[in-house]
Parts: structure tokens; C-alpha cells; sequence
């Protein structure tokens, strides 16, 4: 039995790639910050799925809350095989001399430091056991930079550099790192980018078919189930409609 953690599983890549887990025979740790969410997940995960799921409620953004609630895992819990640093998001879209500070801390703190804070906690056990894969959900963002992305592109580019950073780091643990740069999933990510404008978050997917998380997860499955000795590095995966950050063909 494997066990994998998901960051950010209640909603959207995080919560589709969690059930995919648990379909494919993974005790999940899922994680976020509304309980709710987490344990209607960890519900679903146990009666549907028959596997178990462990929810854990905590904000990423927090050092000291990431080791409470990584640091110490119960036993059965302890021994995780598979980390998917997913939790993250893109707030406001402002051209950088009107941007809000708030905004840019907030995807700092998130997409950046707590994808670092809970990397730090979890890899320690995989280091010991010498064997592990950690997934980081980048963005076609990291590679490229649009109009008013500036902030949220930078923490994706810098997703991009760790996870460069961190294969070199592992590779003598025996640690696999897998960056996988999604373009346009329809999730909650639109919605919490434009802070709950409705209008403004369905443009980005207007005239095309976008990915859906599930399309995701399938990708992210694919990739830590290799055999052991093939690491897949970068995945960059778009919607058929999309060819780039800046060529997407609507209908
Ligand atoms: P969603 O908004 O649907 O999901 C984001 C998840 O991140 C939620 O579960 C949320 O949980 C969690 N999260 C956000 N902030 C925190 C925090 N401070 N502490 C703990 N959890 C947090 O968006 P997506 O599923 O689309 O996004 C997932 C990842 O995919 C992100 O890293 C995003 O940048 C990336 N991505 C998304 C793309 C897209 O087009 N949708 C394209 C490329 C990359 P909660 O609110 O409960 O805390
Ligand atoms: C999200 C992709 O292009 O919507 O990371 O910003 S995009």
C-alpha cells in the first residue's frame, strides 16, 4: 500500500488528483484549508473509493502549522511515498505598478514558501528511506509571461527553477522530482484569481474545451507509476485549443 499526499486537495487538480490516487490504490493525506471540503473528501475517498484518506486542515502559508501537521504523522501515515505540491493560486490581474500588495504576498507565500515548507517536512522521510517522487504543479505560466501575470508568473517560473533545483538536490536519495505545467484548467483557479467575479473568470475558457483537473491527474498518475528507474522531469500539458501562454484559438 502507497501512500501519497496531495496539497490543496479541495478543489479542482488537487482534489481530482487525490481520488485518482485512491482509485488507483493510494492512502491519501489531503490537505487544505476548508474542513469541510476535506472531510466530504476523505467521505468520498473512504465509501466510493475503499481506501482511506486523512484530512488535514492547515494553511501553508505558516511554517509552524505545516510542521504540526506534517511533521509528527501518525505511524500508518508516516511513510509518505509520493508528495503532490499542488495547493497554490493566482489573486488579482493587475499591471505591476497597480498591483496590491496583499495579492502579490499572497501568491508569494503560497505558490512559492509553502510549496518550500512542506517539501522541507516531507522530503526528511523520504531521505531516510531513499526512495520517494515529488510532483510540482507548475504552470505553463513558469515558462512564459503574460499581460498583468507578473506576479503569479514569477512564482511559477519559480516553481520551474526548484524543481530543476530539487532533482539535482535528490538524485543522490534516490528521490524522483516531476515538474507538470498545466495551461487552462477550469477550476475554482479563474474564480479566486478575479476574487469572485464570475464574468471575468469564465473569459479565460470561453470558445474552447479546457482541461478539467481530472485530465491532471490522469498526467500525474501517469508519471509516478513509472518503473523506478524512469524519472519523467517536465510535462507540459494544454488543452488541444492551446498552443501557448499566447496563442489559444477560440471558437
Ligand atoms: P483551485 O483554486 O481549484 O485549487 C487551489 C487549491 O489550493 C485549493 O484546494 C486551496 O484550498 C489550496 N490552497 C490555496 N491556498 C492555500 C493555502 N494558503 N494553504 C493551503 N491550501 C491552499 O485551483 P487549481 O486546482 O486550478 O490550482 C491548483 C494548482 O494548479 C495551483 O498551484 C495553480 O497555480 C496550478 N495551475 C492551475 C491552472 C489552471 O488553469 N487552473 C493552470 C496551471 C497551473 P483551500 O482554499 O481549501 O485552502
Ligand atoms: C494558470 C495558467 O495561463 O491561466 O497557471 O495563468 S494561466
Amino acid at each position: 500500500m502507497k501512500t501519497a499526499i496531495v496539497t490543496g486537495a479541495t478543489s479542482g487538480i488537487g482534489k481530482a488528483t487525490a481520488v485518482k490516487l485512491a482509485q488507483n490504490g493510494f492512502s491519501v493525506i489531503i490537505t487544505g484549508r476548508r474542513q469541510d471540503k476535506l472531510d466530504s473528501l476523505k467521505h468520498e475517498i473512504e465509501s466510493q473509493h475503499k481506501q482511506k484518506a486523512l484530512p488535514l486542515c492547515f494553511d501553508l502559508r505558516n511554517m509552524s502549522e505545516v510542521e504540526s501537521a506534517l511533521g509528527k504523522l501518525p505511524t500508518e501515515w508516516s511513510k509518505i511515498d509520493v508528495l503532490v505540491n499542488n495547493a497554490g493560486l493566482a489573486v488579482g490581474s493587475n499591471h505591476i505598478q497597480d498591483g496590491v500588495i496583499d495579492d502579490w504576498e499572497r501568491m508569494i507565500d503560497t505558490n512559492v514558501k509553502g510549496l518550500l515548507y512542506v517539501t522541507k517536512t516531507v522530503s526528511k522521510g523520504m531521505i531516510e528511506r531513499g526512495s520517494g517522487h515529488i510532483v510540482n504543479i507548475g504552470s505553463t505560466a513558469g515558462v512564459q509571461v503574460y499581460e498583468s501575470g507578473n506576479v503569479y508568473c514569477a512564482t511559477k517560473h519559480a516553481v520551474h527553477a526548484l524543481s530543476q533545483g530539487m532533482r539535482i538536490d535528490m538524485l543522490k536519495h534516490g528521490i524522483k522530482v516531476t515538474e507538470v505545467r498545466p495551461g487552462l484548467v477550469e477550476t475554482e483557479f479563474s474564480m479566486v484569481r478575479f476574487k469572485g467575479d464570475s464574468v471575468n473568470a469564465k473569459k479565460p475558457y470561453m470558445g474552447l474545451i479546457p482541461l478539467s483537473g481530472d485530465d491532471i491527474a490522469d498526467v500525474i498518475l501517469f508519471a509516478i507509476t513509472r518503473p523506478a528507474h524512469v524519472n519523467l522531469n517536465d510535462i507540459e500539458v494544454t488543452p488541444t485549443a492551446q498552443a501557448s501562454s499566447y496563442y489559444v484559438f477560440r471558437k
